[in-house]
């Protein structure tokens, strides 16, 4: 005897389309770094870390404007910001880059690609105080806590 109903296994491929934008995972925003006043060229002083949602995503990162007078580059798949020249860093100085991140898999319309906000990075010759992560932190003391005891974490990036 046989069946009149035919089974057919249909498989459904379910597509990502690539429509969201690429964003920077780092942290503090703006970015934050130091420059030894000797160092190197090619010497690493950042990585840019930006993440798509999308699976087929192909970031690229960029310098938008340099207000370091080519001091530094951006390697455009890693996001390693690396220092150029043999001319020292200045003690103190900030040298300031403005990033972004494209994802060249997903456009936006004829001429853009996806891309991140720009973004600052700080680059400070020397050294820099350690930055807390957030603009500012909130905590409420009861009265009656005791003299001394801990009660507040704070959460702070340090440089060196
Ligand atoms: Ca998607
Ligand atoms: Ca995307």
């Amino acid at each position: 005897m046989f069946s009149d109903t035919d089974n057919q296994r249909v498989i459904i491929h379910v597509k990502d389309v690539n429509d969201e934008p690429p964003y920077f995972i780092n942290r503090p925003l703006p970015m934050q770094a130091v420059v030894q006043l000797n160092a190197p060229p090619n010497t690493p002083v950042f990585t840019l870390q930006a993440r798509d949602p999308d699976t087929d995503h192909n970031i690229h990162y960029f310098i938008v404007r340099d207000r370091t007078g080519g001091r530094f580059e951006v390697d455009e798949r890693s996001g390693v910001v690396r220092t150029r020249g043999t001319d020292p860093f200045q003690l103190d100085m900030e040298y300031v880059l403005y990033v972004k991140a494209e994802d060249q898999n997903g456009r936006v319309d004829e001429r853009r690609y996806q891309s991140t906000s720009e973004e600052r990075l700080s680059i400070v010759g020397g050294k820099r105080a350690p930055q807390f992560y957030m603009p500012t932190y909130e905590a409420e003391i009861p009265e009656n806590q005791k003299k001394d005891s801990e009660y507040v974490i704070f959460s702070c990036l340090y440089f060196y």
